[in-house]
């Protein structure tokens, strides 16, 4: 029989204005790797990546959304059944708000400690990252998971089984009128 190779998939997404750094903080997390040039999303994209965390293996399936507005359409039907979003969110989803491009020190416009106002004010974790000089990505992405592991914690674990396959029937129904 094969063998199951993680514990718990969880699905998360980034979002938030074209350019800000999407598609290189995840290229960070999977790949530790990262370039300058910019090009920009189209629609939408996603990589997995499994962490091991308090002893289970998490299948993070993450994805990637274009910030551009023409693919609001495409990247807003994506939204239902994520467990955890970085950037912007509602209701019952793990929230993180990410101030990327840290690096940036000369060009910086919203300052430390307003970002975590404005997280506080809403409850939303926060964290300053980098995906060039490689600051906290991995931590981002490892605390989010930790998070939703502490509320799934002592769920059946078919609870996850079936929202995989929510996502599934929605993927394939939404490829089919995607541009690509
Ligand atoms: N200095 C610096 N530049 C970054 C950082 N992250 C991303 N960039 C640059 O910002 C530009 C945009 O990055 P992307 O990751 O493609 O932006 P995006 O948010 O995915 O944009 P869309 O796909 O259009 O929504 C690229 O030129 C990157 O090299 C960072 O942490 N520091
Ligand atoms: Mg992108």
């Amino acid at each position: 029989m094969a063998k199951k190779t993680y514990d718990l998939l969880f699905k998360l997404l980034l979002i938030g204005d074209s350019g800000v750094g999407k598609t290189c903080i995840l290229f960070r997390f999977s790949d530790d790797a990262f370039t300058t040039t910019f090009i920009s999303t189209i629609g939408i994209d996603f990589k997995i990546k499994t962490v091991e965390l308090r002893g289970k293996k998490i299948k993070l399936q993450i994805w990637d959304t274009a910030g551009q507005e023409r693919f609001h359409t495409i990247t807003t039907s994506y939204y239902r059944g994520a467990m955890g979003i970085m950037l912007h969110a509602n209701e019952d989803v793990e929230k993180m708000i990410l101030g990327n491009k840290c690096d940036m020190t000369d060009k910086r416009i919203v300052s430390k400690e307003r970002g975590e106002i404005i997280a506080r004010e809403h409850s939303i974790r926060f964290m300053e990252t980098s995906a060039k000089a490689n600051i906290n990505i991995e931590r981002a992405f490892n605390e989010l998971a930790e998070a939703i592991l502490d509320k799934t914690a002592g769920r059946d674990p078919g609870d996850h089984v079936d929202k995989v396959m929510v996502d599934r029937r929605q993927q394939s129904s939404t490829s089919k009128s995607c541009c690509n």
